[in-house]
């Protein structure tokens, strides 16, 4: 059935049930003077290209490809529209590998007809901290779909990434592949329920009136929790101890160090925000919420182009209730005009997801690990980790 997935290092379905096979790695490295030299053939018309994405015309090429092509919804309403300064972000964490940003073209035209990405990560399963690729942005032009180009793209970001000594990665898919370590689903809290409804994101509840709505989703203008303010460079050590501590509770979760903080978590406009609670009293750093910034594109509707969405990334509650510190998260982000904003089911978020109104969405995020096997998998609520 997956002529392709049967043949890698994965959890595979027959497997489910075997009690014996071991957790951990499924193969073992091979030694690197093994790793395929060269990469991998191309339909004739297409080559690959190692993308520099400091290069601006590139990076516009990069956007508008995932722009026209990337993820969208079950009904094709809307699309994903990563912003170029977000993409830079995504895929130049600290040591990333240009290598790792694979693009194909078409040798003629030069056009940017697919790509996928890897970076660079330590992600701790139980007590083993692996380095491992994160891999994102996969994408094939509509044009192009079908043929078979998303195997020899994956076999080629595998064969960089072991070139690199490294030999796991995590991933996440909309689709069921073998074979998930979980299965999360998008909560969505609305912000701007006119808008949404207008665009077809929610429908009216039964019952309701378009008044009643927009005040149910009413929010306080600004931030409640005494001390709550945006994370700042001085932060960056508090931070990283509270995040460390709290990520060791998860059985799947990112090791992150001060220079993955600052990367991750610093706030940069229109591409991920962090806030924090400072102690008025002691200006101990106590709790700690974070989002990114990831629009869609809205198609085919006369008064709207973009919905503006905020996704919860990570946050750490330890004076603050989590709930009362997603409120200001949601405070903020309604301040700063997103229309939506989104949680997985992961981590502690149960806890506020339907006390703070946020509603189940359709579909669900299936996350995979590369040659890595965690024997019947684990609950959302286990996993720590949060990929873009
Ligand atoms: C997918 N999303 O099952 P079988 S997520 C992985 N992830 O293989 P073709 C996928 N595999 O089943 P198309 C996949 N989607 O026969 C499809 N596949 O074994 C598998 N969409 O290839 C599929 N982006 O080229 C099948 O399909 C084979 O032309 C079929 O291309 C697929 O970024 C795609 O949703 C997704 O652009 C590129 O539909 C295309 O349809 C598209 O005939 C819209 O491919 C955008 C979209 C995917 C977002 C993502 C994570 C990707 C993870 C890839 C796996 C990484 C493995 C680890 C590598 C490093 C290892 C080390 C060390
Ligand atoms: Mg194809």
């Amino acid at each position: 059935r997956h002529k392709f997935w049967e043949t890698q290092p994965v959890g595979q379905f027959r497997d489910a049930a075997d009690a014996s096979l071991p957790n951990g790695p499924i193969e073992p490295p091979t030694p690197l003077s093994e790793v395929r030299a060269d990469p991998y053939p191309l339909p004739a018309a297409f080559e690959w290209l190692t993308c520099d994405l400091d290069d601006d015309a590139l990076l516009a090429d990069l956007y508008s490809l995932l722009a026209h092509n990337y993820v969208e919804d079950d009904e094709n309403m809307f699309r994903f529209n990563y912003s170029p300064a977000f993409l830079r972000w995504a895929l130049k964490p600290p040591s990333f590998f240009r290598a790792w940003h694979i693009g194909v073209r078409a040798k003629e035209s030069k056009k940017l007809v697919a790509f996928i990405s890897g970076v660079p990560a330590r992600i701790r399963a139980r007590d083993d901290v692996v380095r491992m690729a994160e891999i994102n942005f996969l994408c094939v032009h509509k044009k192009l779909r079908s043929k078979r180009l998303a195997p020899v793209l994956i076999r080629e970001v595998t064969r960089r990434v072991h070139q690199e000594n490294i030999w796991q990665a995590a991933y996440t898919a909309g689709i069921v592949l073998p074979t998930p370590i979980t299965t999360c689903r998008y909560w969505h809290r609305s912000l701007n329920p006119k808008k949404l409804i207008d665009v077809g994101f929610s429908r009216l509840g039964p019952r309701m009136t378009m008044s009643r709505t927009v005040r149910l989703y009413k929010l306080p203008d600004a931030p409640l929790t005494p001390g709550f303010r945006r994370m700042e460079l001085r932060d960056v050590a508090a931070v990283t101890r509270l995040l460390r501590a709290y990520l060791a509770r998860f059985v799947v979760a990112p090791d992150f160090d001060e220079v993955d903080v600052e990367h991750w978590l610093l706030p940069q406009e229109d591409v991920v925000d962090s806030y924090l609670v400072e102690s008025p009293e002691t200006h101990e750093v106590t709790d700690f919420c974070s989002f990114y910034t990831l629009p869609s594109s809205v198609l085919n509707n006369a008064n709207y182009a973009t919905l503006k969405a905020a996704y919860s990334y990570y946050n750490v509650s330890t004076k603050t209730p989590l709930q009362q510190l997603m409120n200001d998260a949601l405070i903020v982000a309604k301040r700063n005009n997103y229309d939506v904003f989104n949680a997985l089911d992961v981590m502690e978020n149960e806890s506020f997801l339907k006390e703070l109104k946020f509603g189940p969405g359709d579909g669900q995020l299936h996350y995979y690990l590369y040659n890595y096997r965690i024997r019947n998998g684990i609950k959302p609520s286990e996993l720590g980790l949060v990929l873009l």
